[in-house]
């Protein structure tokens, strides 16, 4: 780096384009996206100094007039003026376009940035920006107004001390960001602040938005870096081990750092960065660190004997479960599939990758054999339980004639598989859904929203009824099959996956005209759910209610209920929750309701309460029109008790 004088500095182009032409220089173009990259380049310069081992903290401010404020204590911008163009090499950054030179060379820049131009488009997209550095006792300023100079390098003050560094402040133009009203968005900013202290791992990054009235100074600072940030990813509960592991080393110029952490769970999170901008989908060094991994602990498995005869091999897939991950890698010239960068393209990044992952990984398995046998009986658990379902899935297609689909996406499956101890949700809604799948209790819960009403199978051909959607996802969840759909169609019970079938609607009108179609098709197609009493409807609340200071909800399940628990605390103070939809439960007070199989109440549906129904099926949903509307003038004050 020492040979970094201001002669190195290419110039290339002008910066009225980037002002007429925004989009073209800034990823996210002139909405709130691009509004933000400015900041991230200039942040990123910053990093990269501190990377390049010259600096070692950055502090970002949020100003009161809307502009932004990076410092860093590195080398300082040079001042000194450059022989080829007969400016200060400042300036050349500042408003040449491609002012790269070295500043974006391999061996520098690895931040990303904007596509290496950096400084000098946010220059020309700001309404104003200033730079002071210290340098050698003094500090020199410029200002540029819309990317022209209007102040001069200068030397405006001096100090005792050996401290350098640069300060870079700007105001984005709102001649170009014309939507923009809120300017930074501070959580975005402190997310991303967050993410790079991990990913330098021993940067310090101050962050403080003044434009509040609590100002707080906030510090990001993660030694353990991605092992840290793999730690921060996993999910609350019990580990396979103690800390974190990192994997760390240099192949092919190219930088890899790998943190993780193993969860008992079974979700997996793995995130791939390349010179620290996140890449959602992947690319090469995800794919090296695959292959590296996967083999590592196949190799350790076979050597030690650890896969029992006859059991299956685990994939790769078996050994990720449970895994946080976070892959780093930092390479020169990297390349993307697309502008947003989310996949990365570096054959070398693969091959860097997957040569550390190996190296190290098998070294920590050889090192700490517990870690290397809780992760491998792990995986090979997985692979049976893979081998179970799939299995399992098998029948269910041979007894179903109707449906070669596999399980509907949209069920969230327990993970039990014996039907005694399982149940099923069927709910009104992908909001209440997303609560009930957020509130159930996994292991022998399973939830499977239905989008809305679902078919009238009173009023529907018998071909149409088995080509909706909602009735499909249900065949196929319950995997029983369906009866009385045609010659060669039957129910099997003992194919049926859950012994619980709940039907969870909301408290209203709409709820419990869902809930009389759902029923009318239970009762036409798969009767014998009916019969052997594995069909129930759940009872949410319609209040909660709080007295006094408590803290405490009471719940409260019909109108008369009410009425008798606000009689016996008179004179307490109340206040009164009403849930107009399960949607408004969150997945809690949806657990705690409806679903805890401690506290919950089921109403079970019987043959005789269905053939007692029967008759208001048929007259309600029937395509004979004018009994129906007959029936509900007359018990139209009936309505929330209809079935
Ligand atoms: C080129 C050369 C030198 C420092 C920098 C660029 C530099 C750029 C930025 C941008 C933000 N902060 C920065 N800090 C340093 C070093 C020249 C030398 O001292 O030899």
């Amino acid at each position: 780096m020492s040979d970094y004088t201001a002669d190195n500095i290419q110039v290339l182009e002008g910066l009225e384009a980037v002002r007429k032409r925004p989009a073209m220089y800034v990823q996210g173009g002139t909405g709130i996206d691009g509004y933000h990259q400015l900041l991230t380049e200039i942040i990123d310069n910053g990093i990269d100094e501190c990377l390049a081992g010259f600096a070692d903290t950055v502090e970002v401010y949020l100003n009161k007039d809307g502009s932004a404020t990076i410092i860093d204590n590195g080398r300082g911008i040079p001042t000194g003026i450059m022989k080829k163009e007969g400016k200060t090499a400042i300036e050349v950054i500042f408003t040449i376009l491609h002012a790269g030179g070295k500043f974006d060379s391999s061996a520098y820049k690895v931040s990303g940035g904007l596509h290496g131009v950096g400084s000098s488009v946010v220059n020309a997209l700001s309404e104003w920006l200033i730079v002071e550095v210290k340098r050698d006792g003094k500090i020199h300023r410029i200002r540029f107004d819309r990317g022209k100079v209007t102040e001069p390098l200068a030397v405006v003050g001096s100090y005792k001390g050996k401290e350098t560094g640069t300060k870079v402040s700007f105001l984005p133009d709102n001649k170009i960001f014309e939507d923009i009203e809120t300017g930074f968005g501070s959580q975005r900013i402190r997310k991303r602040l967050k993410e790079l202290a991990y990913l330098t791992g021993g940067v310090k990054i101050v962050f403080q938005d003044d434009r509040h009235i609590d100002v707080r100074k906030e510090v990001f600072y993660e030694e353990g870096g991605v092992s840290a940030f793999a730690l921060d990813l996993a999910p609350e509960g019990k580990y396979l081990y103690d800390k974190p592991l990192l994997l760390q080393g240099v192949s092919d110029d190219v930088e890899v750092d790998v943190g993780m952490m193993h969860a008992s769970s079974y979700g997996q999170t793995v995130l791939t960065y390349a010179n620290m901008i996140t890449n959602r989908d992947g690319g090469t060094h995800l794919t090296g660190f695959k292959t590296a991994y996967t083999r590592a602990l196949n190799n350790y498995a076979r050597a030690n004997n650890m896969i029992k005869k006859g059991d299956p091999n685990p994939t790769g897939e078996d050994f990720l479960e449970g895994i946080s991950c976070v892959i780093s890698v930092k390479l020169g010239d990297p390349q993307f599939e697309s502008q947003a960068k989310v996949k990365l393209l570096n054959k070398e990044a693969q091959s860097a990758t997957q040569s550390v992952v190996y190296e190290k990984f098998t070294e920590v398995l050889e090192e700490n054999p517990k870690i290397a046998k809780a992760i491998i009986e792990k995986a090979a658990y997985a692979a049976k339980a893979r081998e179970a379902a799939r299995k399992a899935r098998e029948l269910v297609r041979r007894a179903n004639p109707f449906d070669n689909d596999d399980l509907p996406g949209k069920l969230a499956d327990c993970q039990s598989e014996d039907a005694s101890a399982s149940e099923i949700y069927i709910v009104e809604g992908d909001s209440a859904g997303g609560s009930a799948k957020q509130g159930r209790e996994r292991r022998f819960q399973a939830i499977l929203p239905l989008r809305g009403k679902i078919l009238n199978v009173e009023k529907a051909q018998i071909g149409k009824i088995l080509q909706n959607a909602e009735i499909r996802s249900m065949i196929a969840a319950f995997g029983a099959g369906v009866d009385g759909a045609g010659d060669d169609s039957f129910f099997n019970l003992e194919n049926l996956r859950y012994h619980r079938i709940i039907i969870m609607t909301d408290a209203d009108h709409d709820g419990s005209h869902i809930r009389t179609l759902i029923l009318t098709f239970f009762y036409r197609f798969m009767r014998p759910l009916i019969d052997e009493g594995y069909l129930y409807i759940a009872q949410p609340p319609l209040y909660g209610v709080k007295f006094g200071r408590a803290k405490q909800l009471e719940y409260v399940f019909s109108e008369q209920d009410l009425e008798t628990l606000l009689a016996a605390n008179k004179g307490k103070r109340y206040e009164v929750q009403r849930f107009k939809g399960l949607g408004e439960m969150n997945p809690e007070q949806l657990w705690e309701t409806t679903m805890n199989p401690e506290t919950r109440v089921l109403l079970r549906v019987t043959i005789d309460d269905v053939l007692e129904a029967n008759e208001t099926f048929e007259t309600l949903m029937g395509p004979d029109v004018p009994p129906r509307r007959e029936f509900i003038e007359d018990n139209a004050h009936l309505a929330q008790i209809d079935i």
